[in-house]
C-alpha cells in the first residue's frame, strides 16, 4: 500500500490511483502538502480571537506565556475548545431546526410533498412532552408537537430545562446537570451566550469557559435529539433493511446520483421523485434507470429509511466522482468537500448545493425550498440524467468492491426485536444478559473519519476486539460507514468475531426477529444526529433498572472524531455520564487544566470522562477495562 494514501478501504486505494494518473489531487494529497501542522494549533494554544492577535503561548515555557490583551494558556485552549462545541451544537440545531419548522408547516397544510409517515411516533413525542391530543386532528398534533419542540429556540426562562433534553434523559441526569447549572434553557441563547463569554476581554476563568462549553454540547444534544425524533415522524421510524455499501455501489449501467450531508429533507424527495423519473433515465439509455447511492449522513439517513446502499464515508467522498460513473453529487449541509466541484469539472459530474447558506464555488446551485420540494428534485434528477449522456465510457472505473450491510437499528426497532422474545418486558432479555455476562456491556462508536489516523481502521481494530469481550455495539454517523463498508454490519460479522456468549445473544435475538440469522455485529443507528437513538434506548435501560446513565456499562468511543460537530458530541456523552474514547488528539493539550477538567475533573462533576488514545490497541482494551469496572460497581 501507498503509505500517503492514509485509508485501510481498498476502493479508495485504488482510486487514488486513478487520481494519480490523471493528476487531480485528492484529500490525501492536501493533507501531504500542509505537512508539518502547526504544533501551536495542534496544541490549542493560538488564538486569532482578536485583531491585536494571532497570538500564541509557547508550549516549552521560553517564550510568551499570555497573549497581547494577557490571555493565558488555559483561557486560550478553553475558549477554542467551548467555541467549537457552539459551532457543534448550531450546526446540529440548525438542522433540528430545519425539520422543527417544516413539521409546523406540514400541520398547517402547507406542504404538500411531505406527510406524517409515523403517527404513532408522533402521538408517542406529543405524550412525552405534555401535549395534549384528545379531539385534534393528527395534523394539528404535529403543529403542536412542532410549536413545543421550537420553545427550545426560544425560551428565555433561565429555569427551565430546554423541553427534549428534560424528557429524554433519565431524571437523575438531569437534576445532576441543572444543578451544574449546565442544563441549556434555550439552543440559540446557549450558543449565542458562548460566542459572548469567549469575546475578547470576557469570560477568562478557564473551568467557567469550558462548563459554559458544555452547556453548549447538552444543546447540541437537545438539537439532534429533536431533529432525529421529528425526522422519524416525517419519514419513518427505521427499521432493518439489507443493503450494500462501498463504491462497488455505484453502477454503471444506471444514472448515479450521489445524496451527500446531513438533512433528510431534500434527499427523501429525491428517492421520491427518482422512482417516478426511472424511465426518463432508462430513455437515455442507463438500462438499470436511476441508482441513488448515499455518503456521509444523508447517506447514513436514506440507508437507513429505505435500504439506498452508501457509497462511502467522509474521507472518501471525492472517490465517488473518481469512478467516472457518478452523473451527479447533490449536497445539502455539513461535512461537504469544498474540493468537489473542481474534481466534477475533472469529469461529467455534476456537483450541485441546494441548500441557500451551503454554496461552493464552481458548483451549481438549485436552491431548495420545502414548498417547491418536488420540482427541485425534478430539476436535480434531471440535471444528472442530462450529466449521463455526457458521460465518457472510457472513463469508467468502479472498483467492485462492497459489503453486505444490515442496518436500521433504530431503537424502537431493537426493542421491537427484543420483545418477540419478550413481549411484556422488552427489556428484560437485555437486563438479563448484562446481568449474567452474556453481553459485558454496550459501546456506541460515533463519529467522523480523519486524515490524523488510516481511515476506518481503528474502527475495525477496536471493535474486534470489543467483540471478542462481547461487547454489544452500536454505530452512527462515519463510524457507521465504516462498518458498513468493511463488512462488519452482517451477520458473517457476527459469526467471525463475536464472542460465544454475545453469538448466542445476537442470534437468539435476530431468529426471533425473523432475520434468519443473528443480529449484524455492530448495529446501525444512523446518522451523528441518531446519536440520540442510542441515548434513548440507554435511557430506558437506566429508568429501568433505577439508576443513571454513568452506572451502566456503558461506553462511546470516536476513534476519528474532526468535525467540531463530532466535539460537541464527546462532550455531551461525557456530561451525560459516558466514558468517552477519542482516538485523535483534541487541540486542547497545550493546557493542563484543561486536559484535567476534560478527565479526572469530569469524572467529579459528572461522572463520564475523556479517554484519548491513539493506538486502536490500547483503546480497545482500555474500553473492556472500564466495562469491567462498571460491572464491578454495579456488583454483577
Ligand atoms: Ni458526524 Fe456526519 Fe461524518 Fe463526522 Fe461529518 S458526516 S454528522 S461530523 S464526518 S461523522
Ligand atoms: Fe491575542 Fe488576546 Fe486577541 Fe487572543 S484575544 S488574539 S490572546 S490579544
Amino acid at each position: 500500500m501507498n503509505n500517503r494514501i492514509k485509508t485501510s478501504d481498498p476502493a479508495v486505494i485504488a482510486l487514488c490511483s486513478v487520481a494519480e494518473s490523471e493528476g487531480i489531487a485528492t484529500v490525501f494529497d492536501r493533507y501531504q502538502a500542509q505537512q508539518p501542522q502547526c504544533g501551536f494549533g495542534s496544541l490549542g494554544l493560538c488564538c486569532r480571537i482578536c485583531w491585536k492577535g494571532p497570538c500564541r503561548v509557547d508550549p516549552f515555557g521560553d517564550g510568551p506565556q499570555a497573549g497581547i490583551c494577557g490571555a493565558d494558556k488555559h483561557t486560550i485552549v478553553a475558549r477554542n475548545v467551548t467555541r467549537m462545541m457552539a459551532a457543534g451544537a448550531a450546526a446540529h440545531s440548525e438542522h433540528g431546526r430545519h425539520v422543527a419548522l417544516a413539521l409546523q408547516k406540514i400541520g398547517k397544510g402547507l406542504l404538500p410533498a411531505y406527510q406524517i409517515r409515523d403517527e404513532a411516533k408522533l402521538y408517542r413525542i406529543a405524550a412525552l412532552l405534555n401535549i395534549e391530543t384528545q379531539d385534534k386532528e393528527m395534523l394539528e398534533v404535529a403543529y403542536d408537537v412542532a410549536t413545543k419542540t421550537l420553545e427550545d429556540y426560544q425560551n428565555q426562562d433561565h429555569h427551565k430545562g430546554c423541553h427534549w433534553i428534560s424528557a429524554t434523559l433519565p431524571k437523575k441526569r438531569v437534576e445532576l446537570l441543572s444543578h451544574l447549572g449546565v442544563l441549556p434553557h434555550n439552543i440559540d441563547a446557549t450558543v449565542s451566550q458562548i460566542m459572548a463569554r469567549t469575546h475578547i476581554g470576557c469570560d477568562a476563568e478557564p473551568k467557567n469557559v469550558f462548563l459554559g462549553g458544555i452547556r453548549g454540547a447538552l444543546a447540541d444534544f437537545n438539537g439532534m435529539s429533536l431533529a432525529t425524533e421529528l425526522s422519524d415522524v416525517m419519514f419513518g421510524t427505521p427499521s432493518p433493511v439489507v443493503t450494500e455499501a462501498n463504491i462497488g455501489v455505484i453502477d454503471k449501467n444506471a444514472v448515479n446520483i450521489a445524496v451527500n450531508g446531513h438533512n433528510p429533507m431534500l434527499s427523501e424527495v429525491i428517492c421520491d421523485m427518482a422512482r417516478e423519473m426511472n424511465d426518463l433515465a432508462k430513455g437515455v439509455g442507463a438500462a438499470k434507470g436511476i441508482n441513488i447511492v448515499g455518503i456521509c449522513c444523508t447517506g447514513n439517513e436514506v440507508m437507513m429509511r429505505h435500504g439506498v446502499p452508501l457509497a462511502t464515508n467522509y474521507l472518501s467522498q471525492e472517490m465517488a466522482i473518481l469512478t467516472g460513473a457518478l452523473d451527479a453529487m447533490v449536497v445539502d449541509v455539513q461535512c461537504i468537500m469544498p474540493s468537489l466541484p473542481q474534481i466534477g469539472s475533472c469529469f461529467h459530474t455534476e456537483v450541485i448545493t441546494t441548500m441557500d447558506e451551503n454554496k461552493m464555488q464552481g458548483a451549481r446551485h438549485i436552491s431548495f425550498q420545502e414548498e417547491n420540494a418536488v420540482e427541485t428534485a425534478r430539476e436535480i434528477i434531471q440535471c444528472a440524467i442530462n450529466a449521463y449522456t455526457r458521460r465518457d465510457p472510457k472513463r469508467v472505473n468502479i472498483p467492485n468492491i462492497k459489503q453486505t450491510a444490515v442496518v436500521g437499528f433504530s431503537s424502537e426497532a431493537v426493542m421491537g426485536a427484543l420483545s418477540k422474545i419478550d413481549a411484556d418486558d422488552p427489556l428484560k432479555p437485555l437486563v438479563d444478559n448484562i446481568v449474567n455476562g452474556n453481553i459485558q456491556g454496550v459501546a456506541l462508536f460515533a463519529g467522523c473519519n480523519s486524515t490524523q489516523t488510516v481511515q476506518d481502521e481503528s474502527y475495525q481494530i477496536i471493535a474486534k476486539t470489543l467483540a471478542a469481550n462481547n461487547v454489544l455495539m452500536l454505530a452512527t454517523g462515519c463510524g457507521a460507514g465504516a462498518f458498513a463498508k468493511h463488512g462488519l454490519m452482517n451477520q458473517q460479522a457476527t459469526e467471525l468475531y463475536a464472542g460465544d456468549s454475545l453469538k448466542s445473544v445476537l442470534t437468539e435475538i435476530g431468529l426471533a426477529a425473523g432475520l434468519g440469522g443473528p443480529l449484524p455485529l455492530v448495529l446501525h443507528m444512523g446518522s451523528c444526529v441518531d446519536n440520540s437513538r442510542a441515548v434513548s434506548l440507554a435511557t430506558a435501560l437506566a429508568n429501568r433498572l433505577g439508576v443513571d446513565l454513568s452506572d451502566l456499562p456503558l461506553v462511546a468511543s470516536a476513534p476519528e472524531a474532526m468535525s467540531e460537530k463530532a466535539i460537541a458530541i464527546a462532550s455531551w456523552g461525557v456530561a451525560i455520564g459516558l466514558p468517552t474514547h477519542l482516538g485523535t488528539m483534541p487541540q486542547v493539550t497545550g493546557s493542563d487544566v484543561i486536559t484535567d477538567l476534560m478527565q479526572e475533573g469530569a469524572k467529579d462533576l459528572f461522572n463520564g470522562y475523556f479517554i484519548v488514545e491513539t493506538d486502536p490497541k490500547i483503546a480497545g482494551n482500555k474500553l473492556v477495562d472500564v466495562i469491567k469496572q462498571k460491572r464491578q460497581k454495579l456488583g454483577i
